[in-house]
């Protein structure tokens, strides 16, 4: 069964004419982005061309999906609109809050029980106003969202950074905040900045140990975290062509490490096949109609450098495997460099753990292409040096992985364990014994990222991000700078072996199968349905606005932090132990920039409080602020709030008492976030003037009277 067909078939049945509208209007020939933004307009047809990176825009998104960590905050919210169900298809997907530890079912089950309030939370919710819900255990949101909602030319929202991991089936999917996400469930426009393009020819074909994961990998290298911000990535070329829409998937969900609004590919048969094979072949037939709409035009491919603002040409043929880490997603290694760059940077070589899964690479195509290098190891009796953990994307992939025989070959490597069907390690959700002995070490991981302290909050532990495959490779070498394709290994008889070649299957021969998805259709009527929250609940918290702005200019604010580097929004709310507050601000505002380095002494979490002069938490110091009436400010580094699409990151400064967040540049979502919540989110004019702020500082701005609301 297909969800929602009818609202599939009715942006199809617009796409024609409003692609006519778009071609009238901006002249030219379109870009796939183009076309699916333009047909999505809130307006309707277009009357005018938008200038990239320049015009806001009102859209409207055809769905929206929500993950338990960042719904909570997000229902919240929508349960103040005050309507009584949804305006457009949405779900939430129970991911987040289940730790890795013992195994699939000891571990869900003990997920369960920790979280029960917040399921139920959840749960109701979703009945209520219309809001389909999956289950702890149904898989993580973006595997679930490609395998049941995504549609070539759709447009979505989702709070959560990787929701472009949709651009995989051809759609333009963006990660944006809960409030966001509430204005489109409760039928209001959503606005974005029109964004630049970004066009990446793939010419060639993988082969060998090259995988999907690797061209992520190398844009990454060249675009860097921030290379992508405001633009829309666009592949196309033979090379993409030749790519499963699951590894397309893989590359899309990466591009919000670079920063880009998304990232998509054009329509062509590979997502045929996976739309086919995962039973929505009526999508497929309805997507033919206007297949010639679905991807960007013939003139644009032919001359991208025309038509995007930036094209890179990587040539699939040449691409090698890489590794990108420590601390970063975009410090990119080829593996056959990796000797030499560990030794000169002194990362350590040795690995305990080696983990595949996240919703990046978490496809039955990625467990088959690992099950080859693990069958391949066992059958030539080599040990595993380090243990592999594998959480599987979905129940569906994990129920016909199982059924094909897959679980059994890694079960068969000594060590293996089989993680609950959930994010798991990737968001710290992993209990890894001995992490609190903060020791030096390396891991390796299919996940999307890697910043410190993310998987299992050892600020020492130096996590690289590879394919599932050279996880696979690692894990039976433990060793870091271990290079499948020129390195041998040392079996049980002593023997030299070598590692083969992973070969895999895009899709599973027999077709995909599950017994129970995990899905919760919400009632057709949900005004009855209560939702209960307990008011001393720690795991709860309802919402009450904030207060409005006075009108008034911000005068003696105190300088709470001047964050220096990297401060992403684990720095700003920490995920991990603190994702059981996500639902109560109060509560998870105690972990509010915890993270972030201090400019003046580079310690994290230690402040001076300009009331006193004493040196003290972060969150305790902008409490004294708060509570003597004194406003205060954050002051920033370069793509400050990089990440995760966590509106907390936010909305607990806000609830602190912060009321500005002056920086040398933004991440998008979180710029967004920053000024949903009511905030004044500033960059410098003069980024040197970053270096003027005193520790002492107070900050009275003339700002206020020089924004056009002040005036009104
Ligand atoms: C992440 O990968 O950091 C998360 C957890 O999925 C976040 C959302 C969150 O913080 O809940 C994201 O990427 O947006
Ligand atoms: Fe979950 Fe990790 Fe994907 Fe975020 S990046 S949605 S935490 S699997």
């Amino acid at each position: 069964m297909t969800f929602d067909i009818d609202m599939i078939r009715k942006v199809y049945n617009r796409y024609p004419e409003r692609v006519a509208a778009a071609r009238e209007a901006v002249g030219k020939p379109l870009t796939l982005a183009e076309k699916i933004l333009y047909t999505h307009l809130w307006e309707g047809n277009a009357t005018e061309a938008f200038g990239r990176g320049a015009s806001y825009v009102d859209f409207a998104p055809d769905r929206v999906a929500m993950q338990d960590a960042t719904a909570q905050m997000a229902l919240l919210q929508f349960m103040q609109a005050g309507k009584s169900k949804v305006a457009v298809p949405s779900t939430a997907h129970a991911d987040h809050l289940i730790q890795a530890r013992i195994g699939a079912d000891k571990d869900l089950q003990d997920g369960i029980n920790k979280n029960n309030e917040v399921f139920n939370f959840l749960s109701s919710v979703c009945n209520k106003y219309g809001i389909g819900f999956w289950k702890p255990g149904a898989g993580i949101i973006h595997q679930v969202v490609l395998e049941n909602y995504a549609f070539p030319g759709g447009m979505m929202i989702g709070t959560d950074s990787h929701t472009v991991n949709a651009g995989g089936l051809g759609m333009v999917a963006i990660g944006v905040g809960g409030a966001d996400a509430v204005d489109v469930m409760a039928g209001m426009a959503w606005e974005l900045k029109f964004p630049k393009l970004i066009g990446v020819k793939l010419t060639g074909r993988l082969n060998g140990w090259t995988s999907a994961k690797d061209v992520i990998l190398k844009v990454a290298g060249i675009l860097t975290v921030k290379g992508g911000t405001g633009a829309i990535v666009e592949y196309f070329g033979e090379g993409a062509e030749s790519l499963s829409a699951t590894g397309k998937g893989t590359i899309c969900n990466m591009g919000a490490e670079i920063g880009a609004t998304t990232s998509t590919f054009g329509y062509d048969d590979s997502m045929r096949r996976y739309l086919a094979a995962t039973g929505r072949q009526d999508v497929v037939d309805a997507a033919d109609a206007v297949a010639e709409h679905l991807t960007g035009d013939a003139e644009v491919y032919a001359n991208p450098e025309q038509y995007f603002d930036q094209v890179i040409e990587i040539n699939l043929d040449e691409l090698t495997p890489h590794l990108n880490g420590p601390f970063t997603p975009d410090l990119a290694t080829p593996v056959a460099e990796m000797k030499e760059k560990a030794a000169a940077n002194d990362w350590p070589t040795d690995i305990e753990w080696a983990l595949i899964g996240s919703c990046t690479n978490s496809s039955y195509e990625d467990l088959t292409r690992a099950a080859s290098i693990v069958a391949d190891a066992v059958e030539k009796g080599i040990a595993p040096k380090a243990i592999l953990g594998i959480n599987p994307g979905s129940e569906q992939v994990r129920y016909t992985a199982e059924r094909d025989g897959l679980m059994d070959t890694f079960n068969k490597l000594e060590g293996t364990r089989i993680f609950t069907n959930a994010c798991g390690p990737c968001i710290g959700q992993w209990a890894r014994e001995g992490a609190e002995k903060q020791e030096k070490n390396s891991i390796v991981h299919s996940f999307n990222r890697n910043f410190a302290k993310r998987a299992d909050g050892n600020p020492n532990t130096h996590a690289f991000v590879t394919s599932p495959e050279m996880v696979a490779a690692i894990a039976i070498s433990g060793k870091l700078d271990f290079n499948p394709i020129t390195d041998t290994l040392i079996n049980t008889n002593g023997e030299e072996v070598k590692l083969a070649e992973p070969t895999g299957h895009e899709l599973p021969s027999a077709g995909f199968a599950v017994e129970d998805n995990g899905y919760q259709a919400p009632a057709a009527d949900g005004s009855g349905i209560n939702v209960a929250v307990a008011p001393d609940s720690q795991r709860l918290q309802l919402l009450a606005p904030f207060a409005p702005w006075d009108g008034a200019n911000i005068e003696g604010a105190k300088l709470l932090i001047k964050a220096f580097g990297k401060c992403t929004t684990d720095h700003i709310s920490m995920a991990g132990p603190w994702l059981r507050y996500r639902g109560h601000l109060d509560n998870i505002s105690n972990n509010c920039l915890i993270g972030a380095v201090n400019a003046y002494t580079e310690a994290t979490n230690a402040v001076t409080n300009q009331l006193d002069g004493s040196v003290d938490e972060v969150p305790n110091v902008a409490r004294a602020y708060k509570a003597a009436g004194v406003p205060s400010i954050v002051v920033g580094d370069h793509n400050y709030g990089e990440g995760s699409s966590r509106e907390h990151a936010a909305m607990e400064p806000r609830h602190l008492g912060v009321r500005a967040v002056i920086v040398k540049s933004f991440a998008r979502i979180h710029e967004t976030n920053l000024k949903k919540q009511g905030m004044l989110g500033l960059t410098f004019d003069n980024e040197a003037d970053y270096d003027l702020i005193q520790v002492d500082d107070t900050l009275t701005s003339p700002i206020l009277h020089r924004l056009p609301q002040a005036s009104s």
